[in-house]
């Protein structure tokens, strides 16, 4: 079954004509030599029921590419991907080892050539109607990041309390220590101008920690982050691969690592000034 149709506001004829806004959105921005504007990157890890129609109703045209990393699937995945990938031009790397979440989005971030980068899950719980508002804050200048937020758009289904109870508190943990507030803070689906993908080569973690990581390393670096609507949908084949205890003392400790460098920034910082103003 196609995880897209028959889903609440999601028909296959509101997905291409949402493609279609997204081409002639991004259309203005082209230039002469037709230079990629626009990366989306899938993670996946065994998807092998969902990945098909998902990478069959993404937007591709000469401005936009698609680069799908497999994180050494251990189902038919693969097959899937390589039976789409005769019918629609996309870039298929795998991983010859599981390396998590996070490193996948590493091996993508460093392969793409768009202006501006998407990430999305290979699950079926996020749409691709929602990526134009998650990329217009970056093509407008309003935005060096953006984070897709069931709570400002429709959350399709009944979230867990403890899910919900442990993002309120990075939520505030992340908005008392660092400054923005991102409710929906281990969300998957974002976008980033081109100018953040060195920030990938600087992570530590390469599970889902990855997501809060990379605010982190955000607004240390002071990028503007926005969080813009989006619809997140129920999985319907498979589960979830997140394991909660392990992550939280992972985005625990994470927090803890990047408050304490943090603090030696600010340190340092005063110390220059110091020797500045002695000398
Ligand atoms: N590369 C990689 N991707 C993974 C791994 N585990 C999950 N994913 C992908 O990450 C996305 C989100 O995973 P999921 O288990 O649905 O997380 P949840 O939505 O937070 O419950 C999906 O596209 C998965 O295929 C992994 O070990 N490696
Ligand atoms: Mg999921």
């Amino acid at each position: 079954m196609d995880p897209f149709v028959g889903l609440e506001g999601r028909g296959k004829f509101e997905l291409e004509d949402n493609n279609q806004k997204l081409y002639n959105y991004i259309k203005q921005f082209e230039v002469i030599d037709n230079k990629i504007l626009l990366s989306i990157i899938l993670p996946v890890f065994n998807e092998e029921a969902t990945i098909y129609s998902i990478l069959k109703n993404l937007p591709k045209n000469e401005l936009i590419e698609i680069i799908v990393v497999d994180d050494h699937s251990t189902d038919n995945s693969i097959r899937e991907i390589e039976r789409i990938k005769k019918k629609k031009e996309l870039t298929l790397i795998k991983h010859k080892n599981n390396r998590g979440y996070g490193g996948a989005l590493i091996t993508g971030a460093n392969m793409a050539k768009g202006e501006v980068i998407i990430t999305m899950d290979s699950d079926g719980q996020h749409s691709p109607s929602d990526i134009l508002s998650l990329v217009k804050p970056i093509f407008e200048g309003e935005a060096d990041f953006t984070i897709g937020s069931r709570y400002l758009g429709t959350n399709y289904y009944n979230l867990p309390l403890i899910t919900r109870l442990g993002e309120a508190l990075i939520e505030k943990l992340v908005q008392i220590f660092f400054g923005p507030k991102i409710m929906n803070n281990q969300n998957g689906f974002r976008a980033l101008n081109k100018k953040i993908i060195p920030l990938f080569s600087k992570t530590r973690f390469q599970d889902f920690t990855l997501c809060t990581e990379l605010i982190l390393l955000a607004s240390l670096k002071l990028y503007k982050i926005k969080e813009c609507p989006v619809g997140i949908y129920y999985r319907q084949f498979g589960s979830s691969k997140v394991k909660l205890s392990k992550l939280t003392l992972n985005i625990f400790s994470c927090i803890l690592l990047y408050y304490m460098k943090k603090i030696n920034m600010i340190f340092f910082k005063s110390k220059k000034g110091d020797f500045r103003s002695n000398g």
